[in-house]
C-alpha cells in the first residue's frame, strides 16, 4: 500500500455511520442489534482510526521525505488516559460522530464510557509524557515517543476495610483498538553472557559482547494525533516476546511448566509496570526492562528511520534522545556500543555524536529516587555497557583532575561509580556527563537541582543546566474534561485559546463582569453535580453542590504529606463535636482524596487506611451531617481526573518546601478555576506568581527554613507539645476514636510523626490551620472567590504543555526540530 494514497473517509454523518456499521458488521463480525457495547466501541474507535490514517500516512511520508531533524521522547511510562474523546477532537468529529451513533440508537458517552484507559504510568511522570507528545503533534513538531506496551498497566486500587489491595489491571483483555502491532518488524535485544577481544579486517583490536540470551521486541504503533492540524506522530511501545515459543518436545512429555519457562521469563519484561515512582527497588526485572525498550528504540531510529547510507556523524542534526529521567540512561551506553562496536566508529568520534544526541530531564529532589545500578547486576545483565561506562567515567574523571587537581573528595563525588554502600553506577551521574543539556521541571526545582542535588557538575558544566517548566496539554485538561468551562471562554474570547493558551489573559476583564462571574459559578455547580452522577454510580458517594469542594489528589507519598491534609479535617472535626464552634458556622466542606500507594510502601498504605478510618466515621456522624464529608474513591485515574479536577473550588498542593520537584495536578486546578493552598515548592512559585498572591494561599516553611530546622535539628514532638489544637487531632487518632476504640491500629502513623516526621507535618501544621481559615473567610465572599478563581483561569496559560516544548526546542533542543 502506497502510505500516500490513503484516503480519509467522507466527513459527513451518513459517510461515518456507513463506516461505522462496516466497521462493526465486517470488523466486529455482528449486527447493530446484536452488538454488545464492547463491539460498538470497538468499532467506533477503529472507524475514528480511519479519519487519521492518511493523516499519520502523509506525517511519515513527509519525516521520510525531509529527513528533518525530531525528537525521540525516551520515557518508561505514558499515562496516556482515554483516547477516543481526545481522537475525536483532533479530527473535529465530536458532533458528526455523535449524531451519527444517535441515529443508530447509540448515545456516544456510553461508547467513551466503555474505554478502559492505558495505565502505563505511575503519575506525573508519565503524564507529563503524555502531554508532552499531544504538544509536539499539535505543534507539528516531528517526534517519535519510545516506551514500553505494559501488559498490564498501573495496578487498579480496591479497599477492603479501608486498607488498599491491588489488582491486576488487565487494560487489554476487551481489545486495544488503537494499538497497531508490528511482528514483522521485531528487534532481537540481547542480554548477559561476556565480552571479547576480536581483531577486525583492518587489524584494529575491538571489544565483542557475546550475549547469553534474547528476547524480541515487538513494535506496537499509537496515533498521536495533533490538534485540527492534519499532523498524526507515532508513539511506539516495545512488547517483548520469546525468541522461541516453547518447548515442544517438553511439552509433549508433560512437562507444561518447564516447556515455557524460557517464554513466560523472556515474556515478563513487558508484563507490568514496575509499581514505584519515587525510590529505585527495581532489581534484575527493572534493569531488563529498561535497557530492553531503550536498545530496541535506538536500534529502530539508526535502522529504519534514517536512510541505509546515512553518516552518523551528522546524526545530532537528525535526533535528539530526550531522556525521561534516568530510566531511559542505559541508552547511552547503548548508543556507543553501537557506534563503536557495531558502526567502527573510533571512540572520541562515537562519544562526541552521543553527547550532542541525549538530553536528561531530572523530575525528583529526592536522594532516594536517584536511581542507581550495582556494577555486580549491570555487569552480569549487560557486561559490555558496563565497560563502557568505566571508559566514560575514566575519561570524564580525567577531564575533572586537569581542571581541579588531585581533588580526590571531589573525584569521589563526581565519580559516575559510587563505592559506598555497595559499587554502583549513579545514572543521573552518567546522564549529566552525557546529555547536552540537564534540566529540572520548575523554576525552584532546578534551582535546587544545580545548588543541591549536582553543584560539581554545574560547576564543571557552565551553560549546561537549564530549567523548563513543566506543562499541561489544554486540549485533554480543559477543552475535554470541561466542556462546559471551555464553552464559556470561547463565548467570551473566542476559539484561539486552544493552541495559544496565553489568550486565556484575555478573560482577565471578565473577572470583573458580574453576569460572567454568575456564569461561571453555574459551570462550578454543574461540574460538582457531573461529579456527582459519575461517583453515585462508581463507588455510591455523594457530591453536594453548595459545598467546598476541597482536592488531594496525587499519589500518596509522605512528603506529599496528606496527613497534613488529614489532620486538619481531624481538627475542623474535633472543634464541632468539642462543641467549640458550632457546625453551622463552619464552612460546609467535601474532601475528596486520590491516591494510590507504591504497593511496597508501608506508610503510604498506613495513611491510606487512616483516611478511609476518618472518613467512614466523619461520614457517619451525625453532629457534622451536611457540614463535612470525606470521600475517598479508590482507583484515581486520568479518567477520573477528568471529572474530580473541573469541580474542585480548593486544590491541596502541600508538600514540604523543596521535596516536589514540579507537580502538574496544582496546574489543572489553576487552569480550571481552583484556588491553591499550598506552599512554596515546585511549580506552585510559579503558579503563585502569576495569579498573585490574593488569589492563591500560601503558607509553610520556605526551602532555606526547612534547611535551617533541619540543620539545627527537628524535633517532632515540640510541636506537639506546643499547640494544643495539633495535640488533641493527634490525641483523637491516637484515642482509637477512628479505630473502633483500638488504639494500636494508627499507632505506627502518629509515631512517625511524632518522632520521625521526614516531611515536618507537624512544623506545618499551625500555619496550614491558619491558612484554612483564610480559605473559608474568602469562601464566605461569593463574589470575590469567583473573581479569584475566574483570574486564575485567565493566568494559567503559562502552563500549557505547548509552552513547555518551545522552551524545550528554545533551550535544550538547539536546532528547533523542524515542522
Ligand atoms: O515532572 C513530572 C513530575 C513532577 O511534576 C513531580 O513533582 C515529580 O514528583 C515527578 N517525579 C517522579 C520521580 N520519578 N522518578 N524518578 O515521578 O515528576
Amino acid at each position: 500500500l502506497a502510505l500516500a494514497t490513503v484516503n480519509s473517509p467522507p466527513a459527513s454523518v451518513d459517510g461515518f455511520v456507513r463506516e461505522f456499521l462496516r466497521e462493526l458488521n465486517f470488523g466486529q463480525g455482528v449486527s447493530l442489534q446484536g452488538s454488545t457495547v464492547n463491539d460498538q466501541y470497538l468499532a467506533l474507535a477503529r472507524t475514528v482510526r480511519h479519519y487519521l490514517m492518511a493523516r499519520w500516512s502523509e506525517t511519515l511520508r513527509r519525516q521520510r521525505e525531509t529527513q528533518a531533524k525530531g525528537v525521540a521522547y525516551l520515557s518508561a511510562e505514558y499515562l496516556l488516559g482515554r483516547q477516543l474523546g481526545n481522537a475525536l477532537l483532533a479530527t473535529d468529529l465530536t458532533d458528526i460522530v455523535g449524531e451519527g451513533l444517535a441515529q443508530c440508537g447509540i448515545d456516544l458517552a456510553d461508547l467513551r464510557a466503555q474505554e478502559v484507559e492505558p495505565g502505563l504510568g505511575n503519575g506525573g511522570l508519565g503524564r507529563l509524557a503524555a502531554c508532552f507528545i499531544d504538544s509536539l503533534a499539535t505543534m507539528s513538531v516531528p517526534c517519535i515517543g519510545y516506551g514500553i506496551r505494559y501488559e498490564y498497566g498501573i495496578f487498579r486500587q480496591t479497599f477492603v476495610e479501608g486498607r488498599q489491595v491491588e489488582q491486576p489491571d488487565s487494560w487489554l483483555a476487551l481489545g486495544a483498538p488503537w494499538e497497531f502491532p508490528h511482528p514483522e518488524n521485531a528487534r532481537l535485544i540481547s542480554f548477559g553472557g561476556s565480552v571479547e577481544t576480536t581483531t577486525d579486517e583492518a587489524g584494529v583490536e575491538r571489544r565483542r559482547w557475546i550475549p547469553a540470551w534474547d528476547v524480541n521486541a515487538v513494535p506496537y504503533n499509537y496515533m498521536v494525533p495533533g490538534y485540527q492540524n492534519g499532523r498524526v506522530n507515532t508513539l511506539r511501545l516495545w512488547r517483548a516476546q520469546a525468541t522461541d515459543a516453547f518447548d515442544l518436545k517438553i511439552f509433549n512429555s508433560g512437562d507444561y511448566e518447564e516447556a515455557v519457562r524460557a517464554q513466560t521469563f523472556a515474556e515478563n519484561i513487558s508484563k507490568v509496570l514496575y509499581p514505584e515512582d519515587s525510590t529505585p527497588q527495581g532489581k534484575e526485572l527493572r534493569l531488563q526492562q529498561q535497557y530492553f525498550f531503550v536498545a530496541a528504540s535506538i536500534g529502530d531510529f539508526l535502522d529504519q528511520q534514517l536512510p541505509e547510507d546515512f553518516d552518523l556523524t551528522k546524526l545530532p542534526e537528525r535526533i535528539i534522545f530526550q531522556l525521561n529521567d534516568t530510566h531511559p540512561v542505559i541508552g547511552v551506553p547503548e548508543l556507543m556500543r553501537v557506534l563503536v562496536d557495531e558502526r567502527g566508529l573510533e571512540w572520541d568520534a562515537a562519544w562526541a555524536i552521543t553527547q550532542k544526541c541525549f538530553a536528561y530531564t531530572c523530575h525528583t529532589l529526592l536522594p532516594e529516587a536517584l536511581e542507581v545500578w550495582s556494577v555486580d547486576l549491570l555487569g552480569k545483565l549487560l557486561p559490555r555497557h558496563l565497560e563502557i561506562i568505566y571508559r566514560i567515567n575514566d575519561d570524564f574523571l580525567a577531564e575533572v583532575r586537569e581542571r581541579f587537581g588531585d581533588d580526590e573528595l571531589r573525584i569521589r563525588r563526581m565519580s559516575i561509580i559510587a563505592e559506598h554502600p555497595e559499587r554502583s553506577v549513579r545514572m543521573a551521574y552518567l546522564a549529566t556527563v552525557a546529555g547536552s543539556k540537564v534540566n529540572g521541571v520548575a523554576a525552584l526545582h532546578s534551582q535546587l537541582l544545580r545548588d543541591k542535588v549536582l553543584p560539581d557538575f554545574d560547576e564543571f558544566y557552565p551553560g549546561k543546566f537549564t530549567n523548563v517548566t513543566n506543562g499541561i496539554t489544554p486540549r485533554r485538561f480543559l477543552r475535554l474534561a470541561n466542556p462546559a468551562l471551555s464553552e464559556l471562554i470561547t463565548d467570551a474570547i473566542g476559539v484561539g485559546w486552544l493552541t495559544d493558551l496565553e489568550r486565556l489573559r484575555g478573560l482577565e476583564s471578565y473577572a470583573e463582569d458580574e453576569e460572567f462571574r454568575e456564569r461561571f459559578r453555574d459551570v462550578k455547580a454543574a461540574n460538582k453535580r457531573r461529579l456527582d452522577a459519575v461517583l453515585r454510580e462508581r463507588d455510591g458517594f455523594t457530591v453536594h453542590d453548595d459545598h467546598l469542594l476541597d482536592v488531594m489528589v496525587k499519589r500518596l507519598h509522605e512528603y506529599k504529606r496528606q496527613s497534613l491534609k488529614l489532620l486538619h479535617i481531624v481538627t475542623t472535626y474535633d472543634r464541632i463535636i468539642s462543641g467549640e464552634v458550632a457546625a453551622a458556622d463552619v464552612t460546609p466542606r467535601t474532601f475528596i482524596f486520590g491516591a494510590k500507594a507504591a504497593p511496597g510502601y508501608k506508610m503510604a498504605k498506613e495513611i491510606i487506611h487512616l483516611i478511609n478510618a476518618v472518613g467512614s466515621v466523619v461520614n457517619a456522624d451525625p453532629r457534622v451531617e451536611d457540614r463535612l464529608k470525606v470521600i475517598f474513591p479508590p482507583n484515581y485515574n486520568v479518567t477520573l481526573a477528568e471529572k474530580v479536577i473541573p469541580a474542585a473550588d480548593l486544590s491541596e498542593q502541600i508538600s514540604l518546601a523543596g521535596k516536589e520537584a514540579s507537580g502538574t495536578g496544582n496546574m489543572k486546578f489553576a487552569l480550571n478555576g481552583a484556588l491553591t493552598i499550598g506552599t512554596d515548592d515546585g511549580a506552585n512559585v510559579e503558579i503563585r506568581e502569576l495569579v498573585g498572591n490574593d488569589n492563591f494561599f500560601l503558607f509553610g516553611m520556605l526551602e532555606p527554613q526547612v534547611e535551617e530546622l533541619q540543620t539545627r535539628g527537628y524535633v517532632p514532638s515540640s510541636f506537639y507539645e506546643a499547640d494544643a489544637g495539633l495535640r488533641r487531632a493527634i490525641d483523637l487518632i491516637s484515642s482509637g476514636a477512628f479505630s473502633g476504640g483500638d488504639r494500636s491500629v494508627f499507632e505506627p502513623v502518629v509515631s512517625n510523626l511524632l518522632y520521625e516526621d521526614r516531611f515536618m507535618v507537624l512544623a506545618d501544621y499551625a500555619a496550614y490551620i491558619e491558612a484554612q481559615a483564610r480559605v473559608d473567610a474568602a469562601y464566605s465572599d461569593v463574589e470575590g472567590w469567583t473573581r479569584s478563581a475566574i483570574l486564575n483561569v485567565a493566568r494559567s496559560g503559562f502552563f500549557s504543555s505547548d509552552r513547555s516544548m518551545r522552551d524545550y526546542i528554545e533551550r535544550i533542543w538547539g536546532t528547533p526540530p523542524s515542522i
